[in-house]
């Protein structure tokens, strides 16, 4: 079987209510796209009902964790299995139906004229999201301020983690030696993107709160989120020289 041009990597831990609606919904629009959805050994089981469904689709694969959490190492063994695929894109998406696969179409498309689209809550002076308490709408507004003071960052939303990367983009990026353990994967390596001078896409989307499960959002993903872009800014992070 030729591999899918478009991979996507959904990172889950306890989605068990959430990831079979959003892989019919993706698969509804995008039936030759791979999907890889990396599980951290969730105890509720979302790892089997993915299995369920891989029986009757080829391009629908699980990687299971085991031993420590993180939604970071998550995301990178998701990308680096996906770029093994040789695709031309790969996308990232929560899988509590957040991201809505029907912006997937304009990630893509935005994607023809960048290396990194971001499905960005924040552009354009609006804030899309539907359904978020107060605090956590001002946690996320605040961090991405915190970030964009710090970094530079020339992009609205800088933790979306609804993206699409072109292929090489992503490899530029040096996965393997991202630091970060929680959402400041999202930061690392939008950081890294823009260093290496890669063009960089907001488009806009409306982001509504999960419906199903629970957030994982912890205090110590809030201070990571907090250091984080200091060591970014003190070099830190760089990717590794090559040659
Ligand atoms: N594999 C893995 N996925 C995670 C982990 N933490 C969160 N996720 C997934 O990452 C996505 C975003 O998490 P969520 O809790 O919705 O974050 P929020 O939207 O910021 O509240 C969801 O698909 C989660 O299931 C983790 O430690 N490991
Ligand atoms: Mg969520």
């Amino acid at each position: 079987m030729r591999e899918s041009a478009i991979q996507i990597v959904i990172p889950t831990y306890n989605e068990r209510e959430n990831i079979a609606r959003l892989i019919a919904e993706v698969r509804a629009r995008h039936p030759e796209a791979g999907i890889v959805v990396v599980d951290d050994d969730s105890p509720d089981g979302t790892a089997e009902v993915v299995e369920t469904m891989t029986a009757g689709d080829s391009r629908l694969h699980v990687l299971r964790r085991r031993g420590r959490r993180s939604f970071a190492r998550s995301v990178m063994e998701g990308m680096l299995w996906a770029l093994a695929r040789e695709p031309q894109f790969v996308i990232q998406m929560d899988a509590d139906l957040s991201h809505h696969p029907q912006y997937i179409g304009d990630l893509l498309g935005a994607a023809r004229e960048a290396d990194l689209v971001i499905g960005s809550r924040y552009v354009g002076g609006r804030v899309n999201v539907v359904n978020w308490p107060l605090s956590r709408l001002l946690l996320s507004v605040f961090a991405n301020a915190y970030v964009r003071a710090i970094t530079r960052l020339p992009v609205f939303d800088t933790t979306s983690g609804f993206r699409c990367w072109r292929a090489e983009a992503l490899r530029a990026i040096d996965l393997p030696s991202i630091r970060s353990e929680g959402y400041s994967f999202q930061v690392e390596t939008l950081y890294r993107a823009h260093r290496l001078g890669h063009r960089i896409i907001e488009v806009p989307i409306i982001f509504a709160e999960r419906n199903a499960g629970t957030s994982k959002m912890s205090a110590r993903i809030i201070l990571e989120s907090t250091i984080r872009p200091w060591m970014l800014v003190l070099g830190r992070s760089a990717p590794k020289s090559r040659g």
